[in-house]
């Protein structure tokens, strides 16, 4: 199939699993055209069968908001036209959904029909979705969209509270690659470099956003630093990070802090992990989550959103509520200071991760794409 890709070429989740899902897809055969304003941070190389088309927007001094949408519907129709596409696949609603949606009549009035499948993976639905000034595009878009999935079952529930939606929305929930994939070897020097005298590793990936609750990432590590010696590694990079560091700082635990910033092989990096903390407000899957439990890295999180589908408390991790930092710091100590079921955890963490692979979602989409192709969905 010869299918276009949508996505943000940023490190949030959606521009990874995107990119992730094309280069899987592309290594089965099909024929994957990136479309972004900017090179996915995860397309670390160039393959067969994967090119990249770039949305160029112009800095036109009229605009004080340059119009991306129309740009990058512009960039659809030229692409699905030229390249003949059988499918758009967009992921994160906003606008990527009703840009493919306006390519989508811009083609039909030139006889050419060009189906779009809307993955819908968080904020888009949750936090900038329930923006009442996007409601009705979104609405419309999701409505208008030939599928949609969600990235987990609580996703979907949410969509469905807070859009008027008249059609089904599948779950198609994240994944990582295990099977086939080489898995990352425990980088010794690193450790040792990190941690010297055998500290414990705590790690946190994120874009630093109010919704990570940054705070108690480094509240929780204060306390395990309180009971043991240990190391935070702060992975990825926002605007809430300076906060973690003038904490650490005030508080003397600025020697125990590493912040990496955008390392571009986080699945390396947490192979040096002990624990993993999420204690995100919101989650509506928690792909860092996954990715730390596929490096055999154990998960201190909330409770909410979708987190539950990927975390099972007690297994490969635990969950607290949201905000209880208390009990997050107690678990995390718990697994921490027992050796015996530190291993346990790290291997049950592991074998979690394993029901999220590639190889069991891949075929997923894949059956939706020929069904929306062969229009029998
Ligand atoms: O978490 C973010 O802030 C980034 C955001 C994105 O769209 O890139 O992540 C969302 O999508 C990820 C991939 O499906 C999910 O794993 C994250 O849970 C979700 N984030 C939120 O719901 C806050």
């Amino acid at each position: 199939m010869n299918i276009g890709i949508v996505c943000y070429p940023t490190y949030g989740g959606s521009g990874v699993v995107a990119t992730e899902l094309g280069m899987a897809l592309a290594e089965k055969g099909h024929h994957i055209h990136f479309i972004s304003y900017s090179q996915p941070v995860r397309l670390r190389s160039f393959r067969e069968n994967i090119s990249y088309h770039e949305v160029n927007v112009s800095d036109y001094p009229l605009f004080d908001y340059q119009p991306y949408e129309l740009v990058l519907s512009s960039k659809l129709v030229d692409v699905v036209k030229y390249e003949k596409l059988d499918l758009l696949h967009v992921h994160y609603a906003i606008p990527h959904a009703s840009a493919a949606f306006m390519a989508q009549q811009i083609l039909k009035e030139e006889g050419i029909d060009i189906p779009f499948i809307t993955t819908l993976h968080g904020t888009d639905i949750t936090l900038v979705g329930k923006d009442q000034s996007f409601e009705p595009v979104i609405t419309f878009a999701i409505n208008k969209s030939n599928a949609v999935t969600a990235v987990s079952n609580s996703l979907r529930q949410d969509t469905l509270d807070h859009f008027k939606v008249n059609r089904a929305i599948e779950v198609i929930p994240n994944f990582v690659c295990i099977e086939g994939c080489e898995s990352p070897e425990i980088d010794e020097e690193l450790k040792r470099n990190l941690a010297p005298k055998g500290e414990k590793i705590i790690a946190h990936v994120s874009n630093y956003r109010k919704v990570k609750r940054i705070d108690d990432v480094v509240r929780i590590f204060h306390s395990v630093r309180k009971e043991m010696p240990a190391k935070l590694l702060l992975i990825g990079d926002g605007p809430d990070r300076h906060e973690a560091e003038m904490y650490c700082r005030e508080n003397g635990l600025e020697k125990d802090l590493m912040v990496l910033g955008k390392v571009k092989d986080t699945e390396h990096v947490l192979t040096v992990a002990d624990l993993f903390l999420l204690p995100s407000e919101f989650e509506s899957f928690g792909l860092a989550a996954l990715e730390a439990m596929a490096a055999g890295v154990p998960v201190i999180s909330s409770n909410t959103g979708g987190i539950p589908e990927v975390n099972k408390h007690g297994f490969s991790g635990y969950l607290s509520n949201v905000g209880d930092v208390e009990d997050m710091a107690k678990n995390a100590i718990k697994i921490l200071q027992d050796e015996k079921l530190l291993i346990q955890m790290k291997l049950q963490a592991f074998g979690q991760a394993k029901k999220f692979d590639i190889l069991n979602i891949l075929p997923q989409y894949e059956s939706l794409y020929t069904k929306v192709v062969n229009k029998t969905y």
